[in-house]
Parts: C-alpha cells; structure tokens; sequence
C-alpha cells in the first residue's frame, strides 16, 4: 500500500497512468503502470511508473521504500511476460538533468531483449 498519493495535472506520466495519454500499457496494479516507451532503447524497452506522481527515485525512496520496491517488482513481472527474463535485463533510474531526466514522474526504464553491453569495466 503506498504512503503518497498524488497527481500533477501537467505530468505527461500522471495523463498515461489516468488513461488521459494514449500508450501501451503492459501492467497495471494498485501501485504501478507499466508501458512501452515511445522511443525504444532496446528491442524491449518498457518504463514503470508509480501510480502516485513523485518527481523522481530520490524523492520515491525517502517517502515510499515499499513502493520503490514494487516498481522492480514490476519490472521482473514484465520481464518474464516479455520473455527477457531468462536472457537477462537492465533497469536504470534517470535523475536529475545532468542524467538526462525528462520526465520528472520517476520511472524505471526495463531494456532487454538484445545483448546491451556492459557500462563500465
Ligand atoms: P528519461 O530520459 O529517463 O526521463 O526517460 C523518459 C522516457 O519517456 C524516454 O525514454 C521517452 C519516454 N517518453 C517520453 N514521452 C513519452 C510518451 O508520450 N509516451 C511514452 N510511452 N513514452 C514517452
């Protein structure tokens, strides 16, 4: 159960989530929404967002713990559905400008689907 509910008229997110913004919306919960990002990254590249809107995962995990966990509990749910579960995936939080955050509605990025390649090392 989370411990913020909110909604900003003006979030992209917050339309998505409300059904106001068209996507294709592959989970939906009490706590989460899961859709595919309008310009794929990775043969699946799906964002997971909280119903609630908070700016970004700073914020998300000083308020809600619980619900930031559900946000990877998502993620492996749609994982497997999406058969990369097995091959592996990355999860990845953008925060704050310099990250390239655009959408300030936090959002767990889910790429899989094709090697990836490592980040570092
Ligand atoms: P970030 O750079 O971490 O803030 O990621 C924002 C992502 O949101 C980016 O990968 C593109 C995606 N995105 C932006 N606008 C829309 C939209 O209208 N619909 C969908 N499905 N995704 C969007």
């Amino acid at each position: 159960m989370s411990t913020v509910d909110t909604v900003d008229a003006d979030c992209l997110f917050c339309k998505i989530v409300a059904g106001e913004v068209p996507a294709t919306v592959v989970h939906r919960d009490d706590t989460t929404v899961a859709f595919r990002d309008i310009k794929p990254q990775a043969p699946t590249h799906v964002l997971i967002v909280p119903t609630a809107h908070i700016p970004d995962v700073a914020t998300l995990a000083a308020a809600d713990p619980e619900l930031l966990a559900d946000l990877f509990t998502t993620a492996a749910e749609v994982a497997k559905a999406e058969g990369i579960a097995e091959g592996g995936y990355r999860t990845l939080f953008n925060t704050g400008r310099d990250a390239g955050q655009t959408v300030f509605h936090a959002h767990l990025h889910l790429l899989g689907g094709t090697w990836l390649g490592a980040l570092a090392g």
